[in-house]
């Protein structure tokens, strides 16, 4: 498309990469595990940000130069931006060219509607400072339709008559750019995966095109508002749907005395076939909650909403593998340990994490449960953790939830030794279990019986 974007709104500094020109300032929206390696990446690509959030005690470590949460690479971005004084945290959002919301979209679990007070919260917050010719870039998750009914009239001021009202595509600039990296690779994903922005107008789409490009070395592809919103759904949606099968056939080959992982491994050696791995349910903040998001406004939708049943059901699956395991052992106490909490491997995130709804159940169920996961501190999760020993000290049966790669690696000898009874089910296939075997365990696997 060829639209001279300078031109038009632009403030005469727009052009960055011009040499002499001042720096523009971009002010981002929520700290979190997208919005704070966002902004840390404009503030090392020639950009003065702001970076803002409502949680002081956030906003006090980083200015301290302190992560509050674990990424790899992410702690030498804020260094360098420290040290150059590209990147500032507040808890004020202030005047800037380019405004980038990115706070979460929590499930209302009730409702299972999109939360949306924290985008509402945050569209408010930047309204008063935004001035025409301004770019405003939303990527936080949506429902389709949300930016266009609820984040613009609040930009526009219409909603409470403050502010003069700026025309979004007249004289504000509104894309949609859906994040697209996962926790745990973040910054290389960030950079080179390919983006979709979407806009209010073509040149909303281009101005977020040409933001992104500053460090963005996938392809950035352009669209509309609307189908920007679809497509970030859709992606997490069929994964979540691809995760149900292969928990559905997991489930018909314990039955059928089938290994799944096998099998699956097998089907995958087709061109066109990509099972994904059966576990214990599915957590995070996206994948287990995205579905709803499409499922909202319509009454079309069917296997959206039994794939999350069937992942959501997933915990419960495990607890009656590990209890029809344990049912000759002879004590009437009977204790788990539950290894990895984190909802995914390597990873300190427990966001949704399945093995919450697991550890409730086996509670309520009157198992004793001790939890270790050397990617989690204390603090990080619901319940209590342990180190190793008190972990499986007198324990019946190892449960793994996660596959964190330390688990590889296990001194299974001395775990042995610790425990009442040597049982071990793994939910995620990712042990040796062979040399658990050889150690004198009984082992377990979902999806082999
Ligand atoms: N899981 C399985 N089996 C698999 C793969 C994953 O049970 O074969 C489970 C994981 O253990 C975890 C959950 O699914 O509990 C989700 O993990 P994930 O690695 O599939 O995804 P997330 O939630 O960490 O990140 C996803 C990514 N989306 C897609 O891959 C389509 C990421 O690119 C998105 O940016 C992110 O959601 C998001 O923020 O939307």
């Amino acid at each position: 498309m060829d639209i001279d974007i300078k031109s038009k709104f632009m403030p005469p500094h727009a052009h960055i990469k011009d040499k002499g020109d001042s720096m523009q300032k971009i002010c981002v929206i929520g700290l979190g595990y997208i919005g704070l390696p966002t902004a840390l990446l404009f503030a090392n690509h020639g950009y003065e940000v702001i970076g803002v959030d409502v949680d002081i005690k956030r906003v006090e470590t980083i200015n301290k130069g302190k992560l509050p949460f674990d990424e790899p690479g992410l702690q030498a971005l804020l260094t360098e931006a420290k040290n150059f004084q590209t990147f500032v945290a507040s808890t004020k959002p202030e005047h800037a060219d380019v405004f980038i919301i990115a706070v979460p979209t929590p499930l209302n679990k009730e409702t299972r509607l999109a939360d949306l007070h924290y985008v509402i919260a945050a569209s408010e917050s930047i309204a008063p400072h935004i001035k025409r010719g301004n770019t405003v870039i939303i990527e936080s998750t949506v429902p389709p339709g949300t930016i266009e009914k609820c984040v613009i009239p609040i930009l526009e001021g219409k909603k409470n008559g403050k502010y003069n009202t700026l025309k979004a595509n007249k004289e504000i600039l509104v894309a949609h750019c859906p994040e697209r990296a996962i926790p745990g690779n973040t910054l290389s994903e960030m950079i080179h995966n390919d983006r979709i922005i979407g806009g209010i107008d073509a040149l909303s789409a281009i101005r977020g095109k040409e933001i992104y490009q500053n460090f963005v070395k996938g392809e950035i592809h352009t669209t509309s508002l609307k189908v920007a919103e679809m497509v970030k759904l859709m992606e997490n949606t069929s994964r979540d749907i691809n995760i149900a099968l292969a928990n559905e056939f997991a489930e018909i080959a314990d039955e059928a005395g089938i290994d799944i992982w096998e099998a699956i491994e097998l089907a995958n050696k087709h061109p066109r076939v990509n099972i994904l791995k059966p576990g214990p349910g599915v957590g995070g903040h996206c994948i287990a909650v995205d579905p709803w998001f499409l499922t909202e406004n319509t009454t079309k939708s069917r296997i959206i909403n039994l794939s999350r049943e069937i992942n959501d059901g997933m915990p419960v699956y495990v607890l009656q593998q590990v209890k029809d395991m344990l049912k000759e052992v002879p004590y009437p106490d009977k204790k788990i340990t539950v290894f990895g909490v984190a909802y995914k491997g390597n990873i300190d995130d427990t966001r949704e994490t399945p093995a919450l709804k697991f550890i409730l159940l086996a509670e309520k169920e009157g198992y004793d449960v001790k939890i270790y996961d050397p990617h989690v501190m204390n603090g990080q999760f619901e319940h209590p953790l342990d180190p190793l020993p008190t972990a499986v000290q007198d324990s019946d049966c190892i449960v793994v939830l996660t596959d964190h790669r330390e688990f590889a690696d296990l001194p299974v000898k001395e775990i042995h030794s610790l425990m009442r009874t040597n049982n071990i089910f793994d939910a995620r296939n990712c042990l040796d279990h062979k040399k658990w075997d050889e150690t004198g365990f009984k082992v377990r696997v979902l999806g082999k019986n």
